[in-house]
């Protein structure tokens, strides 16, 4: 039985939406361009999804849902000054802002490591658990989740002397902020260290693919969070690896617990971070780096098979902790040697399928946000979002239910296809406790 004061991590993933496309909407992010216009599988990809909740669930692992947004995003597409019925903007916006229309249709906030980043309540000066939603203002099609993720999470923690939701920093370049993609954790028990990871600061210029996340941000984050500045760190993200493909951090490091798992190019300056580390540490944890050498597994390798993207996790009772790895890993010769050679820290390796989401470049590691809460917390925060077998049974015939099989990018202009997704989307707030005013369509 758990202490039921202790932290326990709680993996919510983001459950794929019914307009899943490959619109080759990110750049920088090497699977998204190559998969461009490719005909994707919704249907295939919100099981997988379910899948590996399912899985993590059944490992012993608390595992929470967090539902999909109103896509295409009719609120934007009025901004940009198209009116008449809901079919009239759709197939004007098709005909004469194809690029837009494609952008306000991604079914993106799957991956919920973007939503935003989480400070547990042992680390935040006042007490409270601090989530603050990310602006993602460097990709348009990301940029609209910032509204409905705010309203997800204060649904999900609504009690305000226990959580603290801040929205979005402004959706500026200077403040440019991908959630806890950019952020780990590490941590003995009860307080622990957060590192943020920064490609630049808002004065530079980053030569190459997009550097999604200024130092600034990740500050003002820290600040929001009423972080102690002795247990907090921000280290740079290597150009080399962003230059790679690796957009966020998490495609190249994975923090959980007292293990850092990373690629030897993740950083700009390891050693200067891994003595940060052991310093901050001392009196809560003996950290342990576990490193994978540029010459048994190239950055190339690393972001082709998302090796970094998997999940950390300690199932309960286990001595060591289990990566939680997408199945492209075994098929790399490199990466599943590496993954055969885990010892000590990380024990083994599960593997998980999630390969509609990976061929848009998002892994295991993408489609979670963990969220840290003590026995009062999750007391706290409003019941019926962790998944139970249920709960799991319910989600599944609801996509079999709403889902198309295949989408081909011509199909995206059908108006039908909203229209079954406003339909999917109204049924989901019956099964999670979402409310029959959560969605904006619901309300006009
Ligand atoms: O932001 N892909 C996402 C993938 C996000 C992965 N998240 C983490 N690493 N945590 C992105 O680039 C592609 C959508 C498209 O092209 O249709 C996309 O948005």
């Amino acid at each position: 039985m758990r202490d039921a004061d202790c932290d326990v991590e709680i993996n919510f993933d983001g459950l794929v939406g019914p307009t899943h496309n490959y619109a080759g909407l990110s750049l920088g992010n090497l699977a998204s361009a190559r998969n461009r216009d490719a005909v994707a599988r919704p249907r295939d990809a919100a099981l997988q999804g379910i899948g590996k909740m399912r899985k993590l669930a059944a490992m012993g692992l608390p595992q929470g849902v967090l539902p999909p947004h109103e896509r295409p995003n009719m609120a934007w597409l009025h901004a940009l000054g198209f009116s008449g019925s809901d079919q009239h903007v759709w197939e004007r916006a098709w005909r004469d802002e194809q690029g837009m229309a494609r952008a306000m249709l991604a079914a993106s906030p799957m991956w919920a490591a973007n939503a935003g980043t989480i400070s547990p309540s042992a680390d935040c000066g006042d007490g409270r658990l601090h989530a603050s939603v990310a602006n993602l203002q460097t990709m348009l099609h990301r940029m609209l989740e910032a509204e409905q993720t705010e309203r997800t999470l204060r649904r999900l923690m609504p009690d305000e002397d226990r959580f603290a939701v801040h929205a979005a920093l402004a959706p500026h370049d200077a403040l440019s902020d991908e959630g806890a993609a950019n952020h780990m954790r590490m941590h003995g028990g009860a307080a622990g260290i957060e590192i943020f990871v920064y490609d630049r600061t808002a004065e530079e210029r980053h030569a190459g693919f997009p550097a999604r996340q200024t130092l600034e941000a990740c500050r003002a984050v820290a600040r929001r969070h009423a972080l102690d500045p002795a247990r907090t760190i921000f280290a740079r993200q290597s150009p080399e690896a962003i230059n790679a493909g690796a957009f966020h951090n998490d495609v190249v490091a994975v923090a959980h617990e007292q293990v850092l798992f990373h690629h030897e190019h993740a950083f700009a300056d390891k050693a200067a971070l891994y003595s940060q580390i052991r310093e901050k540490a001392q009196g809560l944890f003996e950290p342990v780096f576990v490193e994978v050498a540029a010459s048994d597994v190239s950055l190339d390798d690393a972001v082709s098979s998302y090796l970094f993207n998997s999940q950390l996790v300690r199932e309960p009772g286990a001595a060591s902790l289990t990566l939680i790895a997408p199945t492209e890993v075994r098929e790399n010769n490199k990466t599943a040697a590496i993954a055969a050679q885990l010892s000590g820290a990380i024990g083994r390796v599960e593997f998980v399928e999630v390969r509609e989401s990976m061929r848009n470049g998002g892994g295991p590691a993408c489609l979670r946000l963990r969220v840290s809460m003590n026995g009062a917390e999750r007391a706290a925060m409003r019941q019926g979002f962790l998944l139970t077998d249920a709960l799991a049974d319910q989600l599944e015939a609801w996509v079999r239910k709403h889902y198309r099989e295949e989408i081909a990018p011509a199909d995206l202009a059908d108006p039908a296809l909203f229209l079954e997704t406003r339909i999917a989307l109204d049924d989901l707030t019956r099964i999670l406790p979402l409310g029959g005013d959560f969605y904006p369509f619901q309300r006009s």
